[in-house]
């Protein structure tokens, strides 16, 4: 008898003891970080009406909807700039572009991120993530001088990236070949070398000054370097005949390259950074497209780049990797209808607003420029919801780094706030005190307070914003003070009538600066 009550009080502690570590072990498993596959989808230009999902008209995006509608529908998130460089920067370091200058790139610039800072792909890598980067890069490759015929380094494999495959500036700038890692594809003709210049004419190649009837849009000034592909570009190129792109390729070519890389780093965790070309300018979308749209080239640029998201999300379904992977959409910078060639966007635009509410548009300090169109979706994780939460991309880096338990590194990232809650649940509403937006000037939201910091006297504020591209950049000489919660579209200036509001963001600001 003694013996049994023995036997059962030791086979309860082994169950007791049992259970206990069952539980220790689930709680272990738990406390792992998750490491979910993350795909930034990062679109060119595009505005925050330019989708369905946001109001769009003559232009349909179903299969970038279904995000909005399946995940976070994002209203009040930001680029971190009105132009390109200077957001990618951010993006992929977590500092503000104005710390290092960046601004717009010619083609031929250097990289302009240090290597020896830790980078998002850096922090990824460490934390054990395969890292790619497919499309448009404009971040500078080389350290000067870059030889386009030999290894083209340093670039994206040297600040993080396992792969690469890049539109090396952009689709209006020689030249116009791909760089996949440190090689240009297809430069097979030796007694045919790539040169560029962005200093002058050279070479035999055509340009758009001298032989417009070669031209299939009309360019300005500016965009009427060499031709390739019918279409001039911004700066001179010569040699690469077998290099040279077709842009009508672009959805298919940058579309297969993003799901061979999903297909060969399935078996790691991995970092896709998908930066489209679209809808940025040359508009030249692939015959599958081409009156897609009511709106000509650039509704059908649309329409092409919701199907490159499509066919993606379908790689992804194929491979049963939707559960385990976050998906962010957003864009780089706010909309421009003429961005230097005649392809009818302004004519054909009927009543889309591609700005939606917001005032100004890509290069402005008005809301359209830095306020996107953001997605964040993962199914079965992120339920279905519309988040007027205020953030960044810039903090993309320190909210994925606390989603995979990463550390971040002293002086990394010091512009990025953690803000994973409201990244993951359309519930959490707390988003950052206080917003940076950059453009020719810094303007600081606080709330729905908006401050724009005035031009100094000295300095002229560009005009083309207004003369060529037809968009309000609202840079000014004196300080501008707007409440968004009355006044969405910045028209009353309130800067005289609440000084100490003035003041008190003015002062923020210079915090910021001074970091
Ligand atoms: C500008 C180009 C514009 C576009 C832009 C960069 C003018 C006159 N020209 O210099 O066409 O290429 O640079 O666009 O503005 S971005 O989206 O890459 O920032
Ligand atoms: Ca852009």
């Amino acid at each position: 008898m003694r013996h049994k009550t023995k036997l059962f009080f030791l086979g309860v502690c082994a169950m007791l003891f049992s259970c206990n570590s069952n539980e220790t072990k689930a709680k272990k498993i738990q406390e792992k970080p998750s490491k979910p596959n993350i795909v930034v989808f990062y679109v060119d230009d595009l505005g925050y009406g330019d989708l369905g999902s946001y109001g769009a008209v003559g232009v349909e995006t179903p299969n970038v909807d279904r995000l909005a509608h399946e995940g976070i529908k994002f209203t009040d998130a930001h680029s971190s700039s009105a132009t390109c460089t200077p957001s990618r920067y951010s993006l992929l370091t977590g500092n503000y572009a104005f710390r290092n200058n960046a601004a717009v790139l010619k083609g031929d610039a250097p990289l302009i991120i240090d290597k020896n800072i830790e980078t998002l792909p850096d922090m990824l890598k460490k934390g054990g993530y395969k890292t790619g980067v497919v499309g448009k890069w404009h971040l500078g490759l080389g350290d000067g001088n870059v030889d386009w015929n030999k290894e083209i380094k340093p670039g994206p494999l040297e600040i993080g990236f396992d792969y690469s495959f890049l539109i090396p500036s952009t689709g209006d700038r020689v030249p116009s070949v791909y760089v996949e890692n440190h090689k240009v594809v297809n430069n097979s003709d030796e007694n045919d070398p790539i040169k560029v210049s962005y200093v002058s004419k050279f070479g035999d190649m055509p340009d758009g000054i001298n032989n417009p009837e070669l031209l299939r849009q009309k360019a300005d000034v500016q965009h009427s370097g060499t031709i390739v592909n019918g279409i001039s570009r911004i700066g001179f190129m010569d040699g690469g005949t077998p290099a040279l792109w077709t842009d009508e390729d672009f959805p298919d070519v940058l579309t297969d390259k993003a799901i061979s890389f999903i297909e060969g780093a399935k078996s790691d965790p991995f970092f896709l950074f998908f930066s489209f070309h679209d809808i940025h300018v040359p508009r030249l979308p692939n015959k599958k497209f081409q009156g897609k749209s009511t709106m000509g080239p650039r509704g059908d640029a649309i329409v092409q780049m919701d199907w490159m998201t499509g066919e993606v999300m379908n790689a992804l379904e194929k491979l049963n990797l939707l559960e385990n992977t976050l998906v962010i959409f957003t864009s780089d910078n706010g909309p421009v209808l003429n961005d230097g060639y005649e392809d009818l966007a302004e004519e054909k635009l009927g009543n889309h607003k591609p700005s939606g509410i917001y005032r100004g548009g890509k290069y402005s300090a008005y809301e359209a420029g830095t306020r996107m169109p953001t997605l964040a979706f993962w199914k079965g994780k992120i339920m279905p919801g519309i988040s007027n939460a205020l953030w960044s991309q810039v903090d993309l880096y320190a909210s994925l780094a606390d989603l995979i338990k990463q550390p971040i590194t002293d002086n990394a990232a010091i512009d990025s706030q953690n803000i994973l809650p409201v990244l993951l649940s359309s519930q959490e509403k707390e988003g950052r005190e206080y917003l940076l937006e950059e453009s020719y000037t810094l303007s600081l939201r606080k709330g729905n307070w908006k401050y724009i910091d005035p031009f100094p006297e000295e300095k002229t504020i560009p005009d083309f914003i207004e003369k060529v591209k037809n968009i309000e950049g609202g840079h000014m000489y004196s300080p501008q003070l707007y409440n968004l919660e009355e006044d969405p579209s910045e028209k009353n200036n309130l800067a005289t009538q609440y000084p100490e509001k003035v003041a008190e963001l003015k002062s923020e600001l210079e915090k910021i600066k001074n970091k």
